[in-house]
């Protein structure tokens, strides 16, 4: 799919009006809300960019948050539309202690609710005995840590070891992945997660593949 260079640089310099406008005409016009967002995303990870580069401060992240916030009530309503699964699962998840980043989560949830799992989200800033003691009372077939710090890697590590502590414990064995834009191979393999996902719509179809799998055992 081409990338809306457009909207990405409107994302890129903060216009929200401009933004909005784009994301109505473009679902106005039957554009995939998901591409939509994923541009959005990509202008998100520019806007990070220049944050480290010192030329945004704070106030452009929070910019930002706010216009992806926007953004998505404008495309969430599409989405719960077009999408309809009757996937059945139980997924935990949350964004790991010391970080308050969600957008990525909500998303996540959300089209994982539209797909018909049943998903039971944390929220932030989430402590590793937490998503232990939640995952001990809901039993779900998945648990998701989301991320986007580079010390949120050592967060999940404690998670995932926490998980792990028990391994015959049926707790000790739930297949766990791992979320967030900054995310990789080499993060995946330091956290000692089984898989990681940098879109949403890749975790869906990482869900479903996982519990069909499951599914046959
Ligand atoms: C917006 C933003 C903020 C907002 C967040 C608002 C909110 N409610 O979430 C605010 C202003 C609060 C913020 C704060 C900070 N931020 Co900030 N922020 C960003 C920014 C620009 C965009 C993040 C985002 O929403 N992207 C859009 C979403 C849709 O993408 P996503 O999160 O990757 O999610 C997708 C997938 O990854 C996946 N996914 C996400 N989670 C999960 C989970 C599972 C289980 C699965 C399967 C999939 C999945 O699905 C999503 C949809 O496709 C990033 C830049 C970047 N590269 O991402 C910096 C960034 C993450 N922030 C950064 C920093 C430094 C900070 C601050 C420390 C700044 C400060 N000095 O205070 C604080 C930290 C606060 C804290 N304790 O967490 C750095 C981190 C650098 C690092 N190496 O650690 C980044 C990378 C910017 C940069 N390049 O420097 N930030």
């Amino acid at each position: 799919m081409t990338k809306d260079t457009h909207l990405i640089n409107e994302v890129l310099e903060l216009n929200e009006t401009e933004v909005l406008m784009i994301v109505q005409q473009r679902l106005q016009d039957g554009d995939d809300p998901l591409a939509i967002v994923e541009d959005c995303q990509e202008g998100m990870r520019r806007v990070g960019e220049r944050y480290e580069q010192g030329q945004y401060f704070l106030s452009g992240l929070i910019m930002a948050g706010e216009i992806f916030r926007e953004v998505m009530e404008l495309a969430q309503p599409v989405i719960k539309k077009k999408v309809r699964g009757n996937e059945s699962g139980r997924i935990l998840l949350g964004t790991v202690q010391g970080d308050i980043h969600d957008i990525g989560k909500n998303i996540q949830t959300m089209l994982l609710s539209c797909y018909g799992f049943t998903v039971y989200d944390l929220g932030v800033d989430v402590p590793p005995d937490v998503f232990v003691t939640e995952a001990v009372k809901v039993n779900p077939d998945l648990v998701g840590l989301s991320g986007l710090l580079t010390s949120s890697y050592d967060t999940m590590r404690d998670t995932v070891t926490l998980f792990r502590r028990n391994p015959d414990h049926p707790v000790g064995q739930i297949p766990i992945i791992i979320g967030g834009g900054t995310i990789n191979d080499q993060v995946c393999e330091y956290v000692g997660a089984d898989y990681w996902i940098v879109n949403a719509m890749d975790g869906v179809r990482l869900c479903q593949r996982l519990l069909a799998v499951q599914s046959v055992e």
